[in-house]
C-alpha cells in the first residue's frame, strides 16, 4: 500500500533557495542524513498508508498566494532539522481545509497541529558553536497554486517523495 502525503511542492527557485540553505548549514559543520532537493516539500497533512489515490479530495486554491522561506531550526527531540516557512493566515486556511476535506471523505491523517516547515535534514548534528538563528536566510518566496498528493518510497539509496496527483486539476 503507497504511503501517502498531502504537500506543496516547492518552485524551482525555492528549492534552489532551500538547497543553498542545506549548502550553508553543511558549511558551518551540521551533518545529518541531508534530503536531496528533488526531495523536499512542505507537508500539509500525512496521511500513512492508504489503498485508494485521494487526490480527487485535495482542495483547489482560488486565489494563489505567496509564502516565504524562514530560518531553520530543530523540533523537541532533535529528530529533524527544518527550513521554516513563515506562517500566514492562508497557508494555515489551507491546511485546515486540507484536513477537513480527508476528514469529509473518511481518509485518516495524523492530527499533530500543522507546524510549516520544509525537513532538510533527519538525524542532525549541530556543533555547540552554531547558532541556527545565525545562518543567512537565502530570501526565497513562491506563489501557492495547488496541493500536490505525494508518494512516500524506501528506495535502496534512501526515502523518496514523488508528486502523483494534483489537487484542482480533475
Ligand atoms: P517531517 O519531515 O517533519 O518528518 C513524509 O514523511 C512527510 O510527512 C514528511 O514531511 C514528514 O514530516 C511528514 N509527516 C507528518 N507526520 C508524519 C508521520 N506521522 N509519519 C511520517 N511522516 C510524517
Amino acid at each position: 500500500m503507497p504511503r501517502l502525503f498531502a504537500a506543496l511542492e516547492p518552485s524551482s527557485d525555492f528549492r534552489d533557495a532551500l538547497s543553498l540553505l542545506q549548502d550553508r548549514l553543511r558549511a558551518k559543520g551540521v551533518t545529518g542524513r541531508w534530503l536531496d532537493p528533488s526531495n523536499l516539500h512542505m507537508t500539509l497533512a500525512f496521511i500513512g498508508a492508504w489503498p485508494e489515490d485521494v487526490t480527487e479530495y485535495l482542495p483547489s486554491i482560488p486565489v494563489p498566494f505567496r509564502i516565504s522561506l524562514a530560518g531553520p531550526g530543530i523540533f523537541p527531540g532533535a529528530k529533524v532539522l527544518w527550513a521554516g516557512v513563515r506562517p500566514s493566515r492562508e497557508l494555515d486556511t489551507l491546511a485546515e481545509e486540507v484536513r477537513k476535506k480527508l476528514d469529509l471523505a473518511g481518509v485518516p491523517y495524523d492530527r499533530q497541529p500543522f507546524f510549516p516547515h520544509i525537513t532538510l535534514a533527519r538525524k542532525p548534528f549541530v556543533p555547540d558553536s552554531v547558532r541556527l538563528s545565525a545562518v543567512e536566510v537565502p530570501s526565497a518566496d513562491m506563489t501557492v497554486r495547488e496541493v500536490c498528493l505525494y508518494k512516500s518510497e524506501h528506495l535502496e539509496n534512501g526515502m523518496a517523495y514523488t508528486v502523483i496527483g494534483r489537487g484542482g486539476r480533475l
